[in-house]
C-alpha cells in the first residue's frame, strides 16, 4: 500500500528534491499549518469552547469582530513571530502591520493573512476558513515598512487557505500547481489527499450575493441574467446558483468542481472597488485559482497584476473556470 504522504514529507521533498522552495519558507508553511490545525480545533469546539460570538469591537474596515476573528488572529501571530522566518506580518483583523518582535531573529518572509474568512458563518456552524498569502521582503531595505508589503499578487511566492468545514482541509500553492492536505485528527498531521488540482473551464455553476443585485454594475448583471435565462436564453443551459457567503468555502467548491465566483463592485459604495481586500483575500485565491488552471480578474485586469497601494485595499474579483471569467470580463469595457 502506498504510504500517506504528510504535509511536512511534502514540503520536505518540495525543497531537497525539486529545490521549488528555501528552507526558510518550508518552516514559515509548517508553522502556518499548525496554526490552521488550533484555529480548527477552537473552530470545532464552537459553544463548548466559548470561542461563539461578538468580541463586541471593530476592525479597521470597522466590520464588527467576532471573538474566534480574534482569537485566530492571535494564534497566527503567536505562532509565527519567533520562528526567525518572518520579517512582519499583516492581517484583515490590525490596522497597520505587526513587526516580529526584536527579541526574535528577522526572516527574509512576509505573511499577510485572513485569520477568519466568513465571519458571518462561525456562530451558524457553517464552513469557514484562513486565507493567507507569502511575499518576500524587498531587500536591501533595513526594517520592514507597509511599503514593503505593497508588492502585485504575481509576487506571491506561497499562498493557500485552511477551510473548516466537515473536513479540516489545507490548499497551497508555491507556484508549481495546486495541492490539497486533509487534517488527519487521529494522527495531527495533514496528508496530501490531492494534486494537480485542475478547474474545469466550463461550468453551469454560479456563486454571487443575488441580493444585491440592484446595485450592480451593467456587465455583472447581463452575466446573471444570461445565466437566469438557461436553456431558452442566449447560453442555451440551465446553471444552477451556489452562495456560502464564505469565500474560502466558495473558492473550495471552486477548485473542486468548477464554478464561478463573483463580489463585484457594485453602487452601494461607489467610492470603493468591491467588498473583498486584496492583498490577504483575493490575491492568494488568484493564485490558487490560475495555478489550477481557471483566472481571476476584477473585469478589466488581471487581479495578481493589480499594483497594490493600501495594505487593505478592497477589490472587485471574479474568478474561477476560465471560459465564463474571460466571458464576464469581455462584457466590462476595456480601461
Ligand atoms: P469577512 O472576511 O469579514 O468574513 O468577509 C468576507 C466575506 C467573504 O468570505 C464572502 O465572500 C463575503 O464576505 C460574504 O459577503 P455577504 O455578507 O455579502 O454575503
Ligand atoms: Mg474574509
Amino acid at each position: 500500500m502506498a504510504s500517506k504522504i504528510s504535509l511536512t514529507r511534502f514540503l520536505v521533498e518540495q525543497q531537497r528534491v525539486d529545490g521549488h522552495i528555501p528552507s526558510q519558507l518550508r518552516l514559515l508553511l509548517e508553522v502556518v499549518a499548525r496554526a490552521c490545525k488550533s484555529i480548527s480545533q477552537a473552530v470545532n469546539k464552537g459553544a463548548l469552547g466559548g470561542v461563539l460570538g461578538s468580541a463586541e469591537s471593530e476592525n479597521v474596515q470597522g466590520e464588527v469582530q467576532k471573538k474566534l476573528d480574534i482569537i485566530a488572529n492571535e494564534v497566527l501571530i503567536e505562532a509565527n513571530e519567533w520562528g526567525g522566518h518572518l520579517a512582519a506580518m499583516a492581517s484583515e483583523e490590525m490596522d497597520s502591520i505587526y513587526l516580529v518582535p526584536n527579541r526574535y531573529p528577522q526572516g527574509e518572509y512576509l505573511l499577510l493573512f485572513d485569520p477568519l474568512d466568513g465571519s458571518s458563518n462561525i456562530d451558524v456552524n457553517v464552513s469557514i476558513g484562513t486565507i493567507f498569502s507569502v511575499l518576500k521582503k524587498p531587500e536591501g531595505s533595513p526594517g520592514v515598512t507597509e511599503q514593503d508589503f505593497l508588492q502585485a499578487g504575481a509576487q506571491q511566492v506561497a499562498a493557500g487557505y485552511c477551510v473548516y468545514g466537515p473536513q479540516t482541509t489545507l490548499v497551497l500553492t508555491v507556484g508549481d500547481g495546486v495541492s490539497m492536505f486533509t487534517l488527519d485528527r487521529e494522527q495531527g498531521s495533514f496528508v496530501l489527499t490531492q494534486e494537480n488540482v485542475r478547474i474545469p473551464a466550463d461550468t453551469k455553476e454560479f456563486a454571487i450575493n443575488m441580493s444585491n443585485m440592484r446595485h450592480w454594475d451593467e456587465p455583472v448583471k447581463r452575466y446573471i441574467d444570461e445565466c437566469l435565462q438557461g436553456k431558452e436564453g442566449p447560453r442555451g443551459k440551465d446553471f444552477n446558483m451556489r452562495w456560502i457567503a464564505s469565500m474560502v468555502a466558495d473558492v473550495h467548491r471552486i477548485l473542486t468542481r468548477g464554478g464561478v465566483f463573483m463580489y463585484p463592485w457594485d453602487k452601494r459604495e461607489p467610492n470603493k472597488p468591491g467588498k473583498l481586500r486584496l492583498m490577504y483575500e483575493a490575491n492568494p485565491m488568484s493564485w490558487l485559482v490560475e495555478q489550477a488552471g481557471g483566472a481571476a480578474t476584477n473585469g478589466r485586469q488581471r487581479i495578481l497584476d493589480i499594483q497594490p497601494s493600501q495594505l487593505h485595499e478592497r477589490v472587485s474579483v471574479i474568478l474561477g473556470s476560465k471560459n465564463e471569467v474571460d466571458r464576464i470580463t469581455s462584457y466590462h469595457t476595456p480601461l
